[in-house]
């Protein structure tokens, strides 16, 4: 067909536009994913753009120091690290950025979770990595405090928590028993 033949209604070939992550969901191996797909979960619900990858602080050391050192000029505003066991990824995180890294202990199989608690909570002073539950309440915790940080200066963003609470606080109101 010669191109004055072609019909006169513009047809875009642009791809749809990518919303650049504002959040980075990284955990330390696949098998933490089933825990870490609910923070995954809240981001995606209050329309937060973020990216998941698996990045090792033993396994991909220098993967991660590439991530950590260039998350703030690929505008990643808060950093949530999934780990278990000997739980290092998210404070070799922190020592690597100042974006808050907010931690969640993954439940290992040999001790519950407490190694990976004890592992990322007891940062020394100086180098903070903020510490949710162990497993997949901490997840969600951890996009929710993520969402808090940012709700900070985005008042829709902030709506849309209140709005959250409110529909918990009528559930729980709401409750009855058998
Ligand atoms: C940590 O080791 C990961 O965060 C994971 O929780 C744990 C076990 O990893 P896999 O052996 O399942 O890959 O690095």
């Amino acid at each position: 067909m010669a191109s004055q033949d072609l019909p006169s209604r513009k047809v875009s070939k642009k791809a749809p536009a990518v919303v650049p992550p504002v959040v980075s969901v990284i955990m330390g191996s696949k098998s933490d994913w089933e825990t870490m797909k609910a923070a995954s979960d809240v981001l995606t619900e209050f329309g937060v753009a973020h990216e998941c990858r698996v990045i090792s602080a033993h396994r991909t050391p220098e993967v991660l120091t590439g991530f950590a050192t260039t998350a703030e000029q690929r505008g990643i505003e808060v950093i949530i690290a999934g780990a278990g066991g000997a739980a290092h990824l998210a404070g070799v995180t922190a020592a690597q950025t100042v974006i808050p890294v907010l931690g969640v202990p993954i439940e290992s199989k040999a001790l519950h979770g407490m190694d990976s608690l004890l592992s990322i909570v007891q940062m020394p002073g100086g180098i903070p990595v903020g510490t949710l539950a162990i497993g997949t309440p901490g997840a969600k915790n951890a996009a929710l405090f993520a969402i808090a940080i940012m709700a900070a200066k985005r008042t829709r963003l902030r709506d849309k928590l209140k709005a959250y609470r409110e529909k918990m606080k009528r559930k729980a109101a709401e409750e009855t028993l058998p």
